[in-house]
């Protein structure tokens, strides 16, 4: 196999087209004279019907919109490369996963589910995490989310959970959210969501940036070796950053302040050289241990805990390329879990199954052409030749007569591949079985693994969920809706449904309400075949499920951003201190003022403001610090300052004042709130030293200072 690293940027080359020192022309290639006029007869006269440059102008703008995903619909991506770094050609065939250091191109999108193209990157919500491989044996997608479960079991529910969650039919609203009845009204008839729902409102649904959110397939899938051998396998993204996210008050604030804010991040990140990382992990389950687990690995609302299956890396990637175009590239990927190659297969995952069917058909409607895969973005590296043929766009001409297998005209070519020449061969699982619609008894664990991941968080975590479910159902107008799910709480933990409850102001009704239109067929209701259950599980506790005590989070502040608030006078020492240091981090500090232009230093030099607090707010920074300096005076209980500090503060940044500038801290709302053991405040009488800076960045290598806020399980 040789590195394909750039190969998909010489593919998408062909493409692209630059207007830099060209001709203006019509899509025809005639170069137009006048740009800014109709034709019309006369001066102030009416336009002329014979105006093509018009009509093909409008034409064009008239049909510029495509449909939006259904789901998914608001992402970015972008190009970088997958790169194995400890290949497993025992367990699979496939081609991109053989030698250590082959490089194959990538392209991943992130992106939330319910909200729109145009709606705000920080909704609670569930994030895609999508990958296409561009490998010399074809295309592999692996379609995964942020969480390694999903609210369902049976693709047949997908449509109603998305129309659930979409926003209400009759109104429109509300927009990128899931607190309202509709959504919580089938949740609450759903106990098999009860374990994603845990997840979904911790605070792995409000990431910190796409580039630290862990990245699962979701499903179990199979590995085949060349011996035609499979094993079970689950698929994770290990971000180099950490896993961290941002506080709930602050993501709503966020989508307010700067809707594109993890666009943005992603962008920047990768136009400033912080390329974003990645490692690939596989869980590799045998064949024979297939039954052995308390959870069936084809219910996608299970995990494999890493305590009972270890994750193994793989490879890494690194996203290094911003696209050129963002509809031509971002928009028009069209992702399928369905595109494999040889060496990665299916299991029966009832989910996985329908997605199988689900993904083409929603390109059909949305790119409009069974043409899609000749999209740039979306075109193999590996060659394409079959006998497919015409439709809408077809850009492949396709030479001699023969369009059909087999054939003698064409001597039988396209010819197709044998197995050992790299021809998929599915892997031939022996099945022997009556044609039913059930669902296997074994998928009736509702609460084991809901209670394993509530069980294995923080307590900061813990209280998080909480506040969630509390905003969540509080947005629910339905009593009813709101009873049932903390009936359903309370089957996951007495504790966390009882603290609902409280802030709901109602009571945790004494048992689990199961109404008859619960999720399931009438017989099976009648027979009780699909209880709800909670099975034990052999793994108690799971620290890989927390974002806190995750172990492979390391205390990087890369790519970081320190707000540094200054007015003029400030002292050029101080805040060049802070920012070299910040900046041998590979983090960045902004010049904030309370004007743009620049500031005077109090050595009569000048410092460049980069935001003034109108274009700033505290929530689109990690850090705060506030420089010393003569101009303090301007800061002191400065409405503009107090709102910034006081929203750090309370969203558990950390917060740096030297010198003079300690004043300002001291003026601030919250500063009788400030104890002296709080180790996110670091305040030092000498301005401008390097111990402090140090002990500025050490703090921020937390993260947050989580133990700042009200505790709810202190
Ligand atoms: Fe899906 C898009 C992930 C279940 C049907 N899905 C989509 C995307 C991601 C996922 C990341 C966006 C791809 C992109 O960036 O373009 N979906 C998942 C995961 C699931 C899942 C991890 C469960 C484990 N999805 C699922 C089911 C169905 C679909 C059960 C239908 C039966 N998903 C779709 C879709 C989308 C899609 C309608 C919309 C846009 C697209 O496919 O290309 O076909």
């Amino acid at each position: 196999m040789k590195n394909l690293q750039d190969e998909k940027q010489r593919d998408l080359s062909i493409n692209k087209s630059d207007g830099t020192n060209k001709f203006l022309t019509t899509d025809q290639g005639v170069r137009i004279n006048d740009d800014n006029n109709t034709l019309k007869a006369g001066e102030r006269g009416p336009s002329l019907l014979e105006d093509f440059i018009l009509r093909e102008k409008i034409t064009h703008f008239d049909h510029e919109r495509i449909p939006e995903r259904i789901v998914h619909a608001r992402g970015s991506g972008a190009h970088g490369f997958f790169e194995v770094t400890n290949p497993i050609p025992e367990l699979t065939k496939a081609g991109f996963l053989q030698q250590a250091g082959l490089k194959t191109p990538v392209f991943a999108r992130f992106s939330t589910v319910a909200g729109s193209r145009g709606s705000t990157d920080l909704a609670r919500d569930v994030r895609g995490f999508s990958v296409k491989f561009y490998t010399q044996e074809g295309i592999y997608d692996l379609v995964g989310n942020n969480i390694p479960v999903f609210f369902i079991q049976d693709a047949s529910k997908f449509p109603d959970l998305i129309h659930a969650v979409k926003p209400e039919p009759h109104n429109e609203i509300p927009q990128a959210a899931s607190a309202h009845d509709t959504f919580w009204d089938f949740i609450s008839l759903m106990p098999e969501s009860m374990h994603m729902i845990m997840w979904v409102m911790s605070d792995r649904a409000i990431p910190r940036s796409y580039r630290m959110m862990e990245g699962f397939g979701v499903h179990t899938f199979r590995l085949i070796n060349e011996a035609g051998e499979s094993t079970f396998v689950k698929f994770h993204w290990k971000p180099k950053l950490g896993t961290h996210a941002v506080a709930w008050d602050e993501a709503q604030k966020i989508s307010g302040k700067n809707p594109d804010f993890h666009r943005e991040d992603l962008w920047e990140a990768i136009e400033m050289g912080n390329f974003p990382e990645w490692e690939l992990g596989v869980q590799i389950i045998p064949a024979a241990d297939e039954n052995k687990y308390e959870f069936d690995l084809l219910d996608p609302t299970k995990l494999v805990p890493e305590e009972l299956v270890p994750v193994t890396i793989v490879g890494r990637m690194v996203l290094n390329r911003n696209p050129d175009n963002f509809f031509a590239e971002t928009e028009q990927i069209a992702f399928h879990p369905g595109h494999v190659v040889p060496g990665i297969d299916f299991s029966n995952d009832p989910l996985l199954q329908g997605r199988l069917f689900s993904y083409t058909d929603t390109q059909l409607s949305r790119l409009g052409s069974p043409n899609f895969h000749e999209i740039p973005i979306n075109r193999s590296v590996a060659p394409v030749h079959n006998n497919q043929r015409e439709g809408h766009m077809r850009q492949e001409i396709n030479v001699g007569r023969v369009s059909y297998h087999p054939n003698s005209l064409g001597g039988g070519c396209p010819y197709q591949a044998k197995i050992a020449e790299g021809g998929f061969s599915s892997f031939e699982e022996r099945i022997d079985a009556h044609k039913v619609r059930e669902r296997s008894e074994s998928f009736n664990d509702h609460f084991g693994q809901a209670k394993l991941f509530f069980n294995s968080q923080t307590a900061t975590e813990k209280s998080h969920i909480v506040k969630a479910l509390r905003f969540e159902l509080g947005k629910v107008e339905t009593t009813a809706i709101r009873l049932r799910m903390l009936g359903l709480l309370s089957q996951v933990d007495t504790e966390l449904a009882e603290k609902v409850a409280i802030g709901l102001g109602a009571t945790v009704p004494p048992v689990l309400e199961t109404p008859l239109n619960r999720g399931v067929s009438p017989e099976t209701e009648a027979e009780g075949k699909q209880e709800p259950q909670t099975v034990d599980q052999s793994v108690a506790f799971s620290d890989a499920l927390t974002m806190l005590k995750n172990p492979t989070n390391s205390p990087t502040i890369a790519s970081r951003k320190v707000a540094i608030i200054c007015a003029d006078g400030v002292s050029q020492t101080s805040v060049m201190n802070i920012k070299s240091a910040l900046l041998k981090q590979d983090a960045k500090g902004c010049i904030i003022a309370p004007h743009l232009g620049s500031v005077l230093t109090d050595n009569d030099g000048a410092i460049h403001v980069d935001f003034s607090f109108l274009t700033a707010s505290s929530v689109l920074f990690d850090a705060v610090y506030v420089a010393d300096g003569l101009g303090i005076k301007v800061l002191i209980d400065n409405d503009d300052v107090n709102e910034f500090l006081s929203d750090a503060y309370k969203h558990c940044k950390v917060i740096g004042a030297d010198g003079q500038a300690i004043t300002v801290l001291n003026a601030a709302p919250f500063a009788s709130k400030i104890t002296n053991d709080d180790p996110g405040i670091i305040l030092a009488g000498d301005a401008g030293s390097d111990a402090f800076a140090q002990e500025f960045i050490t703090a921020m290598g937390k993260h947050r200072i989580w133990e700042r806020e009200k505790n709810l399980y202190n």
